[in-house]
């Protein structure tokens, strides 16, 4: 181990965190332009952020190519690889008090959810380090007695990993970990506005064990994540963040066709039927509406509900909705915290208004929060904006803040053609205790996941993705770790070939 400087100072410090790049295994300072990062809870700057420049990026990909050339760990036994992610995983439970407040400082997000998120990253982490014990291809050994195909799984080779800033511990550990349980060697650029957590499980893998040079970090805005897709030295981008700028990878990476995962923006339904378990279903929708300040991907942020149980259940949701306790991202207690920056604010409150404007009544909230203590912060109330029809930007374009939206629904048929009516299809909930509607209309979403009477719920073994606009390809579960191999064929004949060769399964001899 190094014994190169933390990045982090006690996360309660009141002077600001200064980042830096780690590459190769040591800390490098940032060239010259710094971000300073304002919490959004207070206004306070807590943190500076180096923008790194395409030349902090091309050292950091030729680490990681050192890297992955020596073999040390791209060519290590998996379970090798499987033990030192474990390691990692422990060394995150063992920091996770500290992870978590800079996640929620820097984030906006309740502290109680920062500690989740945690949580999650540790226990993504293991599931990683089990599929790194179990990495194996396949052998065809009855394609007859003389033919033995060996299809070998290999890492793809370096990664770039650019992730955003919603949940700065836990997409990177959709990512990190699972590139590294397949022997890849990496370069992760973080959001400029959530850092710390991202250079300080770096650190924790260089702890760990894991050689220097596997993992890098560079950190900087969008500058420096399009040097990183454009790099011809990283063989694969997976990438969490905007529709918009993932057109932006996708075109950055065709320099060398480099392989490209991208998870993208969502614009979710739970769709309530009559028949569903209507408490239940009401927490639900409150969990998955407001859950992370409503800024995530998942949020489900349109309710269709059935036309018999709406005024019932909108009563019901109101007077929950209105219990949730805004306030102070760091105080426990806080149900719904701040959003990531003023812009932001502005353009959720300029969602709000103009829907209003076309006909959409806010049955709860509708403002930006006004209170003296938050009056440096950026808040929103919760909002429930009723009667949104598809024609509303409301109902198709992600506002990610905390806004639903509410459509009314009366057949099964009406309810599909809703939900699927946006440009996104990453994550939808069905609610109803009729498996016969549950399953007809599971198989007609199209979005990665379906969620039946929850939401934003599961294990990592599942994988995670989109259809149309959300993105391209998976995230955790096995095929999520597969998304970071190659495959190669090797066609093995033994003894005489008889002079025919079996092109495309069929036998054909040379002259
Ligand atoms: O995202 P960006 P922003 C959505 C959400 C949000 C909106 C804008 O609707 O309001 O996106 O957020 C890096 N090449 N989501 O502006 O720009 C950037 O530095 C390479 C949904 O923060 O997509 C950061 O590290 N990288 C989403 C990351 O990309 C570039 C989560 C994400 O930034 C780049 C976040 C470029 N040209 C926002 N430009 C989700 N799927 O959960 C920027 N970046």
């Amino acid at each position: 181990m190094t014994s190169t400087p933390r990045s982090t100072a006690p996360p309660d410090a009141a002077t600001p965190r200064s980042y830096h790049h780690l590459i190769a295994g040591r800390a490098r300072p940032g060239e010259d332009q710094v971000i300073a990062r304002r919490a959004p809870g207070t206004g306070a700057v807590v943190a500076n952020v180096p923008v790194g420049t395409a030349r902090d990026v091309a050292e950091a990909v030729a680490a990681a190519r050192r890297a992955l050339e020596a073999g040390t760990w791209s060519k290590a036994p998996g379970l090798d690889r499987s033990r030192l992610l474990n390691r990692l995983a422990d060394l995150i439970d063992d920091h996770a008090a500290a992870l978590a407040v800079l996640d929620s400082e820097e984030a906006g997000k309740p502290l109680r959810l920062a500690e989740g998120d945690i949580a999650g990253a540790a226990m993504l982490t293991r599931y990683a380090a089990s599929l790194a014990a179990d990495m194996h291809g396949t052998a065809y050994s009855d394609h007859g007695a003389d033919f033995t195909g060996l299809v070998l799984r290999e890492p793809v080779g370096v990664v770039g990993l650019v992730t955003p800033w919603n949940f700065p511990a836990l997409i990177l550990s959709q990512k990190l970990p699972f590139a590294l349980a397949a022997g890849c060697c990496a370069v992760v650029k973080p959001s400029e506005l959530t850092t710390g957590t991202a250079v300080r499980i770096a650190e924790l893998t260089r702890d760990a064990g894991i050689p220097a040079g596997v993992v890098n970090v560079v950190t900087g805005d969008g500058r420096t994540g399009q040097a990183l897709c454009e790099h011809p030295g990283v063989d694969m981008v997976s990438f969490t963040g905007s529709t918009a700028t993932g057109r932006k990878v996708l075109e950055a990476a065709k320099g060398n066709l480099k392989k490209v995962s991208l998870e993208l923006g969502g614009k979710a339904a739970n769709i309530v039927f009559a028949d569903a378990d209507l408490e239940d279903a009401v927490e639900g929708v409150v969990f998955g509406s407001f859950f992370n300040n409503g800024e995530c991907c998942v949020s489900q942020a349109r309710l269709l509900i059935e036309d018999a149980v709406a005024e019932e259940f909108l009563s019901e949701l109101t007077a929950r909705t209105r219990a949730l306790r805004v306030g102070q991202p760091l105080e426990r207690g806080t149900d719904v915290g701040a959003m990531i920056h003023g812009r932001h604010l502005e353009n959720v409150l300029s969602h709000i208004v103009s829907n209003h404007d076309l006909g959409a009544t806010p049955i709860v909230g509708g403002s930006r929060l006004v209170r003296a203590d938050l009056a440096d912060g950026y808040y929103v109330e919760p909002t429930i904006l009723d009667g949104v029809t598809p024609q509303m930007p409301a109902f198709r374009d992600e506002i990610f803040g905390p806004v639903l939206t509410v459509t009314r629904f009366r057949t099964v048929d009406e309810a599909v053609s809703l939900a699927n009516d946006v440009e996104y299809g990453l994550a939808n909930s069905v609610w109803s205790k009729n498996v016969d509607k549950v399953l007809t209309v599971a198989r007609a979403l199209q979005s990665g996941t379906v969620y039946v009477n929850t939401t934003i719920d599961g294990p990592p073994t599942m994988p995670f993705g989109g259809y149309k606009g959300s993105g391209v390809g998976r995230e955790m579960g096995r095929a999520g770790f597969e998304e970071f191999t190659e495959l190669k064929s090797v066609n093995i004949r033994t003894g005489r070939r008889a002079g025919t060769f079996a092109f495309g399964g069929a036998h054909v001899a040379v002259g």
